[in-house]
């Protein structure tokens, strides 16, 4: 009795096996280097603020010298709510703030400068506007980060090692005090000092007090540790867009690799270094009265929008604000004008009743129906050439299509292909190579009743997150 128990165990453990495998899907494995959860975390912001103000606002400087008196800064109707208040209407995740540019002044009472708003007329030199818009953001819901420049036109000790102690200490007190920080700015740029000398950056050092410090915050420069910059000041990615940088050999500032590469990354880098496009609303970092007629408009910040979080960058973006210490009228409306057009284009997803059908890891051609569009944590497809075809409920007009990648297991997709079709028809092409976080892809609006997602080559698994189509505003269609 016993044996024949044992016997039949057998039979149906077996069956079972064999009735599985064959169909079973292979879990995908990471391909190369993979983000952490900071940088993930990072990804998912995709536009926030820069805020550029300080003496060069009220000089009509880009670079102060670092001799201004320090009671050239003189707001006189500073208010940090405003600011956030309009940042969080923008659809802005986070402000990241010049605490110090280059001409050395800080905005807070810093014990390690004589150059600060201790040392203004404003507040009777008992200002603090880091402390006031940390403050402002954490009110408004939203992040705050840190630019601090480590060139300094002010600080008597700039050019000699002691000034790596300045940094290093200026730093601690913006990271300890005005806490906790989604993100901190190394900018790149390196002249002499008051003193007529360069300084040799103790950059390592600074990385291990950042790392110890606060672990959490991303750290950005030319080529990380954690965010890259994306080689221009235009607040444009590449269209082939690697969140992956090889650093072997290259240093920060005029050491770092070509804007070339900083655009589109490599595609065997070695490090998860993403880009983060930077660029100012005016022509100028700091404001000045002569660019009010120059404020980018709702339209040119959608194309930004569309080249740098739909290259799957993200979009870094400075309102300065004027010297009242306001952001100005025109600026504001631009930025309305700006976040409807968001809302405009992205709010109806036209493949919401959608059936996709695609072939596995396992060889196995599987389809899915989703309602209320695709949520599927990604689609396994074994990263052969796959065609995964997508068909919604009925004929719909689209002229943006939204794809995203499983980021968490890195970054694979090298080439695809989107294939609109009616009925059999394939009535146009539209080709793309990297997709990483999210690949925003416009073109003239085009009826159809079906779309082919062709992976044409990858690095490895291909995995498609998000597929979603829009029909935007004609006139905001990528140029
Ligand atoms: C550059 C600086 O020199 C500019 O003034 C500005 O701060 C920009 C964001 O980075 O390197």
């Amino acid at each position: 009795m016993k044996n024949i128990f044992i016997v039949a165990s057998l039979f149906v453990f077996a069956g079972l096996a064999c009735k599985s495998t064959p169909t079973r899907e292979k879990a995908p494995e990471a391909i190369g280097p993979v983000p952490t959860s900071q940088q993930l975390a990072w990804h998912d912001l995709e536009f926030y603020w820069f805020i550029h103000f300080g003496p060069n606002t009220f000089t009509d400087k880009e670079w102060g010298h670092g001799d201004e008196p320090a009671d050239a800064f003189n707001p006189t109707a500073l208010d940090c709510n405003q600011w956030a208040r309009i940042a969080k209407q923008s659809g802005a995740k986070g402000i990241i703030l010049t605490a110090k540019h280059h001409d050395g002044f800080c905005l807070w009472p810093s014990k390690y400068s004589t150059h600060t708003v201790r040392e203004s007329k404003w507040m009777n030199g008992k200002g603090d506007v880091v402390k006031a818009l940390s403050e402002a953001c954490k009110a408004n819901g939203l992040l705050f980060g840190i630019y601090l420049s480590p060139w300094d036109r002010n600080h008597p000790k700039y050019g000699t090692p002691e000034y790596n102690d300045v940094y290093v200490n200026t730093m601690t007190e913006v990271v300890t005090q005005y806490g906790p920080l989604f993100e901190f700015w190394w900018d790149g740029a390196n002249g002499e000092g008051p003193n007529g000398k360069k300084q040799v950056y103790d950059f390592h050092r600074f990385e291990n007090v950042m790392r110890e410090l606060v672990p959490n915050t991303v750290v950005f420069s030319d080529i990380g540790p954690d965010i890259r910059w994306v080689g221009n000041e235009k607040g444009i990615a590449g269209k082939t867009n690697w969140n992956l940088l090889d650093t072997a050999g290259f240093t920060r500032g005029a050491g770092a690799p070509s804007p070339d590469t900083l655009n589109q990354g490599n595609v065997n880098g070695k490090n998860w270094i993403p880009s983060e496009s930077d660029v100012s609303i005016r022509p100028g970092w700091f404001y000045h009265a002569e660019e009010d007629g120059k404020v980018k408009t709702p339209e040119q910040l959608f194309d930004l929008y569309l080249k740098s979080v739909g290259r799957g960058s993200s979009f870094l973006l400075n309102i300065p604000p004027d010297r009242r210490g306001l952001i100005h009228e025109i600026d504001s409306a631009a930025l309305v004008g700006f976040r409807k057009y968001r809302e405009e284009s992205f709010s109806n997803n036209l493949l919401k009743s959608i059936t996709i059908s695609y072939t596995e890891s396992s060889g196995a051609r599987l389809t899915k129906k989703f309602d209320n569009g695709f949520d599927a944590k990604y689609l396994n497809t074994g990263g052969e050439k796959n065609i995964i075809s997508v068909i919604p409920d009925k004929e719909q007009t689209i002229n943006c299509i939204m794809l995203k990648e499983y980021i968490p297991l890195g970054q694979s997709i090298k080439q695809f292909q989107c294939l609109l079709k009616n009925g059999d028809k394939t009535v146009k092409t539209i080709e793309g190579t990297t997709i990483g976080h999210k690949r925003l892809l416009t073109f003239e609006s085009t009826p159809v009743t079906s779309i082919d997602i062709v992976i044409e080559d990858t690095k490895g698994n291909g995995l498609i997150s998000g597929i979603e189509a829009y029909r935007i505003p004609d006139q905001l269609v990528e140029k």
